[in-house]
């Protein structure tokens, strides 16, 4: 699904803003059917939980309803006129007046409707969207609702992180031209100094696709007819970490000499590849410095921001971080489209994290049913997640800055069934994508001895809190253990290891000279001990340090003011460990 944007032929209109807001009452309830009743309004995008006072709304569990007036401008007669919702957490519906237009489960990537019959252009329409926080066993991320003896539903979920939800991302309206553009995909390689961009475009009725390849001046380098074809580019500037060089790919349709449809999209030259234990870029052996990161600021909870996505992105150029995780979900598609501009190198992740019913963030569950059977994630469970895999890779397959999909975080992979699970769904990634590299985040209890999956994938993520959940505060066993643990599992698979999560809980301000957990000292040494580490196995390629920022998490005895485990607290600023990392990730660069 093409990101909807302004072009000769395309117009957009921002829906962002002020929304009237409704939390679902009686079941039956129709609210899209008339102006909500009630006084309060939401911003959009932001999730709704914490933009009010009341627990009542915070707490809710199932659909709340978003409404506006909309005008669809009145030089659209003619144009096919839809409405872009950017993610609706965790299922959405939209309604055009009194009409259904769309539906769509899976919170964190887009959906649009066509409304065009539906609406007039200069008229005016009421667009009401419902959105539902509900998590099951056989959506993704899954979840579990239950109800207190005193009759009240309550969401449980199997990760840390709060369950935020809402219109966290912009909704748009946009018109396209009758025949027009509706997919492009691209493929870059490099041959010799020349760049080589494979396309296909995919129209919605046949017609003449004309395409071309602007540098960043604005000249044309290459030029082709035809819905598929290669373009070469001699002397190309590739698109490096850290260097990001963007060309952009115009195409057309025409009729004759008439325009009927353009689109227009940055393209960045580059190759992505494992050999051995390297991970390499422009056949460059990469190390991945960073973080896994979430989408959460005060207020807004997973609400989109522009202002946290420059500064988040400034504070990692400061502290010298080459790449980042989209930890647990896809994030929004202008982090993407940034990403790609700055030269950030990212891993992107579905929202399938806590398909296991072992542990969550470290902590036993003591839930003893089996993870993977007809009662708990089946194949329902994965047939929502190949579902949000196809959505993830539709979405982001043009990026450069995506090197790799990561297909899960935290999976049972030790236990029956998790073999069975995963074959599919990694089969399926690499016949959407045979460019790039999939990897998962492995937990904590997977050894080589016992984990099903690991074979399955290029790159082994490793999430792993020696020192933290294993030898708290005892850092020298946590030493030897991870040694021990990376030792054998670069001898199992001889694959690169990613560590893709490691980190400690960190009060800022609060200090010690021992080795005292919670403390800022403590954040300090236990990364230092890591990196010690890493830099005695020869196949790591890379640290993502667990978190960049503190996050809001649901509520545990083991979390104080939610997960504190970033370099940065939740309004950005550097804990102490933030200035080692800034002096050993800017000594490192993007080689080791
Ligand atoms: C993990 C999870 C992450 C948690 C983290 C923690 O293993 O992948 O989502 O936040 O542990 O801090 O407990």
């Amino acid at each position: 699904m093409l990101k909807p944007t302004a072009t000769a032929t395309r117009e957009l209109v921002s829906l962002d803003g002020l929304w009237r807001f409704a939390v679902g009452t009686a079941a039956g309830d129709q609210p899209w059917l008339g102006p909500f009743d009630g006084t309060l309004e939401a911003a959009v995008p932001a999730s709704y939980n914490d933009l009010f006072v009341d627990p009542a709304i915070r707490d809710h569990v199932g659909w709340v309803w978003y409404q506006r007036t909309v005008r669809v401008p009145r030089g659209w007669a003619g144009e096919r006129i839809l409405v872009r919702v950017d993610a609706a957490t965790h299922a959405g519906k939209v309604y055009a007046d009194d009409r259904l237009v769309a539906e769509h489960s899976g919170g964190y990537t887009p959906f649009e409707a066509d409304i065009t019959d539906v609406v007039a252009a200069g008229d005016e329409f009421r667009l009401t969207i419902g959105v539902s926080n509900e998590l099951t066993n056989t959506t993704i991320p899954p979840g579990t609702i239950t109800v207190t003896p005193d009759g009240r539903r309550q969401q449980k979920y199997l990760h840390d992180f709060y369950n935020y939800s809402g219109l966290a991302r912009s909704v748009w309206l946009y018109s396209v031209p009758p025949v027009r553009v509706s997919d492009i995909a691209v493929v870059t390689d490099v041959d010799g100094r020349t760049g080589v961009i494979d396309y296909t475009v995919t129209t919605t009725a046949p017609a003449s696709v004309r395409v071309s390849l602007r540098d960043a001046a604005g000249d044309e380098v290459a030029a082709g007819p035809g819905e598929r074809g290669s373009l070469r580019v001699p002397q190309v500037t590739l698109w490096q970490p850290g260097r990001a060089y963007l060309y952009e790919l115009v195409v057309e349709i025409h009729d004759g000499d008439t325009v009927l449809d353009q689109y227009r999209m940055p393209v960045g030259v580059r190759t992505v590849e494992v050999r051995g234990t390297q991970f390499l870029i422009n056949g460059q052996p990469f190390y991945f410095t960073g973080f896994g990161k979430h989408e959460d600021t005060a207020v807004r909870g997973k609400g989109h921001d522009n202002a946290y996505l420059v500064h988040d992105f400034q504070l990692m150029d400061w502290i010298g971080a080459n790449s980042f995780r989209t930890s647990h979900y896809p994030y929004a598609e202008e982090v993407m489209d940034f990403a790609d501009r700055h030269g950030i190198v990212v891993i992107d992740e579905t929202a399938a994290v806590g398909l296991n019913l072992f542990i969550e963030g470290g902590i036993g569950r003591g839930d003893k049913r089996p993870t993977f059977s007809p009662e708990t994630m089946n194949d329902e469970t994965r047939n929502a997640h190949a579902q949000a895999l196809r959505e993830l890779i539709a979405r982001d397959k043009n990026h450069p800055s995506v090197v790799m999909w990561c297909v899960s975080n935290e999976p049972s992979s030790i236990e029956e069934g998790a073999r069975e699970y995963f074959a599919p769904l990694v089969a399926l990634t690499r016949e959407l994508d045979p460019t790039r590299p999939v990897t998962y985040a492995s937990f904590m209890f997977a050894t080589p001895g016992n984990d099903r999956i690991a074979d399955l994938f290029d790159v082994l993520g490793l999430n792993r809190y020696h020192g933290w959940y294993m030898a708290n505060g005892d850092l020298a066993t946590a030493e030897a253990d991870l040694e021990a643990e990376l030792t054998a599992w670069a001898a199992a698979h001889g694959k690169p290891i990613i560590m893709s999560e490691y980190g400690a809980d960190t009060m800022p301000g609060l200090h010690s000279v021992w080795d005292i957990p919670w403390t800022e000292e403590y954040q300090t040494a236990f990364l230092e001990m890591h990196h010690r580490v890493f830099d005695r196995i020869e196949a790591m390629v890379g640290e993502h340090v667990w978190n960049f920022a503190d996050f809001r998490t649901s509520n545990g005895i083991h979390r104080v003011d939610g997960n504190k485990k970033g370099v940065f607290t939740r309004d950005r600023l550097p804990k102490a460990a933030a200035h080692m990392l800034r002096r050993r990730w800017r000594q490192i660069g993007s080689t080791k």
